[in-house]
């Protein structure tokens, strides 16, 4: 029996996690070897952590920078570009901050949890791109606040407008793939019941089962690199 094909559909969302990097050297977040097993998000990723010690906030978050780095875009990355170069509209919906589907070539990409590689003041929010080890001393030159990485910590609210152009997507769309997502942390973790309201397709791809499993027809359960060629060949 013959599964979906990427060729067959017009309109194509691929809802990424910390999964998708995981082949390309980026630690994922839970299970083994996980960041949240070793670092406590209570004191390196929420607004509350950044209050009471920003340097060991930005600490963490360069040696972050440090690890993506070093990682490139898998072939699985190249797969998910491509497919919006054919006929087909292709939009990302990401959890992940490495920016690596940017690097790969993808063009509509939602970056739900925001980016490694940005940082914005706390105070009047204005956003920056910044690539380089920054130190926590440095103010925003409009008002002196503090910047901060402009990554959706827990606690923080998602960027209104992004959330919003990623569920557009989502219910205009025939295919939903999900990729390397643990399906635990809200309200990403709702994005898929937008596709089942559509009455897209919807296949997971996973080595494992996840709490979202059953609201998936097709279930690839395998590496991202290995299942996405499975789906594109
Ligand atoms: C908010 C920052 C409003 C980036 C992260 C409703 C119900 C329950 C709880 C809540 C709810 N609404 C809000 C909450 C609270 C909370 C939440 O969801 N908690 C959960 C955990 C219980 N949500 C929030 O706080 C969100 N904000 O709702 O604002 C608000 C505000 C105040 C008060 C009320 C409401 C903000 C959430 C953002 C959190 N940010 N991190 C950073 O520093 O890095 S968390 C984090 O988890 C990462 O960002 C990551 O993107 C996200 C999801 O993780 P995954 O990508 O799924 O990665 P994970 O490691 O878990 O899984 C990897 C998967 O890959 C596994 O399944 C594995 O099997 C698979 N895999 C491994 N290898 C491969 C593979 N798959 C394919 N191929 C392979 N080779
Ligand atoms: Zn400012």
């Amino acid at each position: 029996m013959s599964g979906p094909h990427l060729r067959d559909f017009k309109r194509i969302v691929f809802f990424t996690g910390a999964g998708m990097s995981a082949e390309s050297g980026v630690p994922t977040y839970r299970g083994a070897g996980g960041i949240w097993k070793e670092y406590d998000y209570r004191r390196y990723a929420c607004q509350e952590a950044f209050v009471r010690d920003p340097a060991a906030v930005w600490e963490f978050h360069n040696y972050r920078r440090g690890l993506v780095a070093a990682c490139s875009p898998n072939r699985g990355y190249h797969i998910v570009a491509r497919a919006g170069e054919r006929s087909a509209r292709v939009t990302v919906v990401t959890q992940n901050i490495d920016g690596l589907h940017a690097q790969a070539g993808s063009r509509e990409i939602c970056e739900l949890h925001g980016n490694l590689w940005r940082v914005r003041c706390d105070r009047c929010h204005v956003k920056q791109q910044d690539g380089h080890v920054v130190r926590e001393e440095l103010r925003c030159d409009g008002c002196g606040g503090w910047w901060r990485p402009d990554i959706v910590w827990f606690g923080d609210h998602l960027h209104a407008p992004i959330l919003d152009a990623a569920q557009a997507a989502i219910e205009g769309c025939d295919l939903f793939v999900s990729i390397g997502t643990s399906a635990v942390v809200y309200p990403a973790a709702y994005l898929p019941e937008y596709a089942r309201k559509a009455g897209a397709v919807r296949v997971e791809i996973n080595p494992d089962e996840t709490p979202a499993s059953h609201l998936y027809d097709v279930h690839l359960r395998g590496p991202a690199t290995e299942m996405l060629a499975r789906l594109a060949d």
